[in-house]
């Protein structure tokens, strides 16, 4: 038998697959891991090539938060070639549809993120809370995160460590290309594999301190850019063409979005194709509905995400405009 697990490079689809693999183990030489930055998704693919070497019916892929609609066709090509395919999500998965080998947990809530998903998975059942915890916190959901905590009777200190290292591991996923990162997730998905508490991880592992002190000379470089247009109603950061730019993107979104709550964020971030990643932040306390992050991103070609946090993979620049139009118009008060 031979097992391939794909993941998100981000705290969550690392922590995902890590508590699945920690309930389920399998031998290191029968396990490929495929992940990569944040924003690529797209990596159910990379696994077919993987399957030409192997006996059909004996290979079983494990799939941890990417989304099934932009993973859609490399799936129904496993499928048809006698893999078995199991799924844990909570991102858009409009094309789903049952098959016999595939097993689906997908849930798009906004209360729940996929290491969520994988805790209530009855061969983890809760045993591993405080990566979920983790998981939680890197994937922004600071109350979903908080309320577990307390409700594991976790200290408050021990809470907060838990939310800075959910934070420094959601900031390694980000920059264009693997280069960009302070460690390759496949890396960091193996450095986790002994660890069942990630307190234990933080105290026995250089990890957390090697990130914790990155992120902070990037926030260093972020906190002296102006923003591009603001108002009540919404902020628009441009950052500069440089690897610490797109490594810090993420956590200054969520810091500039807690740090104004009411507000709605976007930051553009210039990527190696000459484009502008974007990141979009709905405000933390909505005042209307329609206040929807993925209501912009969904405008533009290559637009997803959620309703709090969604993002543009690539905006090109004369669309900056028309971009800023498409803020004013979902977040501007009325
Ligand atoms: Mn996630």
């Amino acid at each position: 038998m031979h097992f391939i697990d794909i993941f998100n490079g981000d705290a969550d689809g690392l922590i995902a697959r890590h508590q699945y693999r920690l309930a389920n183990p399998v031998p290191a030489a029968q396990l490929q891991l495929i992940s990569g930055t944040k924003r690529d998704i797209a990596l159910v693919s990379r696994a077919l090539p993987m399957m030409l070497t192997q006996e059909s019916g004996e290979a079983e892929v494990t799939i941890f938060d990417v989304s099934y609609d932009r993973n859609e066709a490399a799936v129904d090509q496993l499928l048809s070639q006698g893999v078995q395919v199991r799924y844990f999500d909570h991102h858009r998965a409009s094309l789903l549809k049952p098959h016999p080998a595939l097993d689906a947990n997908i849930d798009t809530a906004p209360t729940v993120c996929t290491s969520l998903l994988v805790d209530r998975h009855h061969s983890v059942n809760g045993r591993y809370r405080r990566w979920t915890i983790v998981a939680a916190f890197g994937d922004n959901l600071i109350e979903v995160a908080t309320k577990l905590g307390h409700a594991a009777s976790i200290a408050p200190t021990e809470i907060a460590q838990l939310h800075a290292f959910g934070e420094a591991l959601n900031y390694n996923a980000y920059g264009d290309a693997e280069t960009d990162l302070v460690f390759r997730p496949v890396d960091l998905a193996k450095r986790l594999e002994p660890y069942a508490d990630p307190l234990e991880f933080m105290r026995a592992e250089t990890v957390f301190a090697t990130l914790k002190q990155s992120m902070a000379s990037d926030l260093h470089h972020a906190a002296v850019v102006v923003p591009y247009r603001t108002n009540p109603a919404y902020a628009i950061y441009r950052f500069p063409d440089a690897p610490w730019a797109r490594r810090v993107s993420g956590v200054f979104a969520n810091r500039i979005a807690e740090s104004n709550p009411t507000r709605a964020h976007a930051l553009l971030t210039p990527n190696a194709g000459g484009n502008f990643t974007v990141s979009i932040r709905a405000p933390i306390i909505a005042t209307q509905s329609h206040h929807r992050a993925d209501y912009v991103a969904i405008a533009f070609a290559g637009g997803g995400g959620r309703v709090g946090a969604a993002g543009i993979n690539a905006l090109p620049e004369p669309e900056i405009e028309q971009f800023i139009r498409k803020m004013e118009a979902v977040f501007s008060q009325s």
